[in-house]
């Protein structure tokens, strides 16, 4: 959705001035390449392995845990795990939406009410049985930029919410060690097992939900308990899933609004939840991007009532006046149930996740609740009709905003997860078109770091419509030129190369590493967000490494990076928008 830093008001506190930190703590800017003398065991790639190959599933299996043994649980987890959706029997069909074609879907079965045991983290002994692919020289970077950003956050910020590397210290956001739940399944996949053992004991003896502390919704939904139920998944251990259940069961006080549309923020300890001070509304995007992990409680705990709750705002947004052809308003007012600041439309800040979850959600369970295709096939096309331009003076395809029927040619950084969303439609049967989409607009994405001076994309740009002597495609504004370590680019980049074998993305992803290390990276330990990817020789670190960073960031790098399609198998597992992936629903 947004990174709280739009919303923040200690984001400011934070950044006085934009004179923030002491450059000289930033290694000073080198060549392109030279930094790889840091680490001594890079060169580059090897010679490519074969391109992944698109193929569906036996069944659905976890991933086994690469180098890592799944913990072998002296106590069940769960009773019979229940589906909360109720069994149904649908055939395999052609479903055709306006001209989009779905293929039979070779993927996912529907589900059934009962999850099976080939879907149990204990199944991962099975494919334990694999050979381990080994790790090429650039996943290795990105376990050595983990291991670096791990170091900072263990001496200076251990069990707290970020890391501020610079000063050494940290912040909190909500106080519940939000950098190392939001890390726990990068280390897994990482295969990092001392440095996960370790966090586990935090979560297992220090991480305590009874607390008077007010936390945001959609944040501590997609962060902790998406965090909690992927590690649960990847590691077969129901500490994680304990903890899960809890901090749902806490979150619940949220839906408890005249309109059921939840409140923002809930008081974990004391059980009430309010929407923000000034305003009864809710972003759309916040209310719209927790039902893949609720859901997914309810699969797991047998109690219907939190994929109720969340399945509850889908049918009413379904069904709500305001949209423009598919496009939705970004607030929705949590008393009326109705949008309101009607006229706005975006698929960046308050809106993106909306419709990223709607097609996540249609594949989480099994392809068959077709409103959720509906919205999603309906507002692609509006985004064709009313946010798609073409730039000066490369042709750029890029996504704007349409404020009350004017265009504005702005893109934040967060839209670049929808190459990645459109490509895992497509890869799911959704019409070629959008794969087209894709390509288009993940090449922008990567011009957005590629055109600046640091090779790091800003928050925001605008694009140039019309052509003008000496000047680029990306015009950047003072107030937008910061980067907060943000993973949508390498998200996208990570479907890319996971469906078309394309090297050029892995090289894409590769620079980006290579930048962040350039100009974010604090020797002492961590990364930073910085205040100015124009200006390489100071970029202005912000003091802050927030915790996508671990969580998305480096997992999708570490993904791209790799040839073997079944670590996380996306015919296997859907991604939320924290980047845990959560099981796609068994065949019957
Ligand atoms: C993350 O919290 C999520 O990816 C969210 O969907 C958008 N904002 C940040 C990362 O940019």
């Amino acid at each position: 959705l947004t990174s709280k830093a739009l919303d923040d008001p200690r984001v400011e506190a934070e950044a006085p001035g934009l004179k923030l930190a002491n450059p000289a703590v930033l290694p000073a800017p080198q060549k392109a390449d030279a930094n790889l003398g840091d680490y001594p065991e890079l060169s580059p790639q090897k010679p490519p392995k074969p391109p992944p190959v698109r193929r569906g599933p036996s069944s659905l299996q976890i991933k086994p845990p690469r180098r890592l043994k799944p913990r072998q649980d002296p106590i069940k987890a769960v009773d019979e795990p229940v589906q909360a959706e109720k069994e149904e029997k649908t055939e395999k069909s052609v479903i055709s939406w306006r001209g989009a074609v779905i293929e039979p879907d070779q993927s996912t079965e529907p589900p059934s009410n009962k999850v099976k045991e080939s879907e149990k983290p204990s199944s991962v002994e099975a494919e334990d049985q694999k050979e381990p692919v080994p790790l090429n020289d650039r996943q290795m970077a990105v376990i050595e930029a983990f291991h670096h950003a791990w170091k900072g956050y263990k001496e200076f910020a251990w069990g707290h919410d970020e890391l501020k590397p610079l000063s050494k210290s940290y912040s909190e956001w909500f106080g519940l060690g939000l950098t190392l739940i939001d890390a726990l399944d990068t280390m897994w996949i990482l295969g990092l097992k001392e440095e996960f053992e370790e966090a586990r004991k935090w979560v297992a003896n220090e991480l305590v939900f009874d607390k008077n502390v007010d936390v945001n919704l959609f944040e501590s939904t997609i962060r902790i308990l998406g965090g909690l139920l992927s590690t649960y998944h990847l590691s077969g251990d129901s500490l994680f899933l304990e903890k899960a259940k809890d901090i749902g069961n806490r979150l619940m006080p949220a839906f408890k609004t005249p309109s059921k549309i939840p409140y923002s923020d809930v008081n974990i300890g004391r059980g009430t939840a309010h929407p923000p001070r000034w305003t009864s509304d809710s972003t759309v995007a916040e209310v719209t991007s927790i039902q893949l992990e609720f859901r997914e409680l309810s699969r797991l705990t047998g109690d219907e009532k939190f994929q109720k709750a969340v399945d509850e705002v889908m049918k009413q947004v379904h069904t709500l006046s305001g949209k423009n052809d598919g496009l939705v308003p970004m607030f929705i007012n949590t008393n009326s149930g109705q949008f309101t600041h009607l006229g706005v439309y975006t698929l960046g800040a308050r809106a993106d996740s909306y419709y990223e979850y709607l097609l996540k959600q249609w594949i989480q369970g099994g392809k068959k609740e077709n409103e959720l295709l509906e919205d999603y096939m309906r507002a692609i096309e509006g985004v064709k009709k009313h946010l798609i331009q073409r730039s000066q003076p490369k042709q750029l395809t890029f996504v704007g905003e349409l404020a009350h029927g004017h265009f504005s040619a702005k893109m934040d950084h967060l839209v670049c997860f929808l190459p990645g969303t459109l490509a895992l439609g497509a890869h799911n049967g959704l019409t070629a078109d959008h794969m087209k989409l894709a390509e288009a607009l993940i090449e922008t994405c990567y011009q957005m770091y590629a055109q600046v001076e640091t090779g790091l994309s800003p928050e925001i740009v605008h694009f140039n419509l019309h052509a003008q002597k000496g000047h680029k495609d990306v015009e950047i504004k003072p107030a937008d030129r910061h980067n907060l370590l943000r993973p949508e680019t390498v998200e996208s980049l990570f479907y890319m190369y996971r469906f078309t074998g394309d090297k050029k993305y892995q090289d894409w992803g590769w620079e980006i590493l290579q930048n962040f290390n350039k100009y974010t990276r604090v020797p002492t330990g961590g990364y930073t967000s910085i205040n100015n990817v124009q200006n390489p020789r100071n970029p202005e670190p912000r003091d802050k490494m927030e915790s996508f960073f671990l969580g998305e960031t480096l997992k999708y790098m570490f993904l791209l990076f790799s040839d073997d399609i079944d670590l996380i198998n996306l015919d296997k597992y859907v991604f939320n928008t924290e980047a845990h992936p959560l099981p796609i629903w068994v065949p019957a």
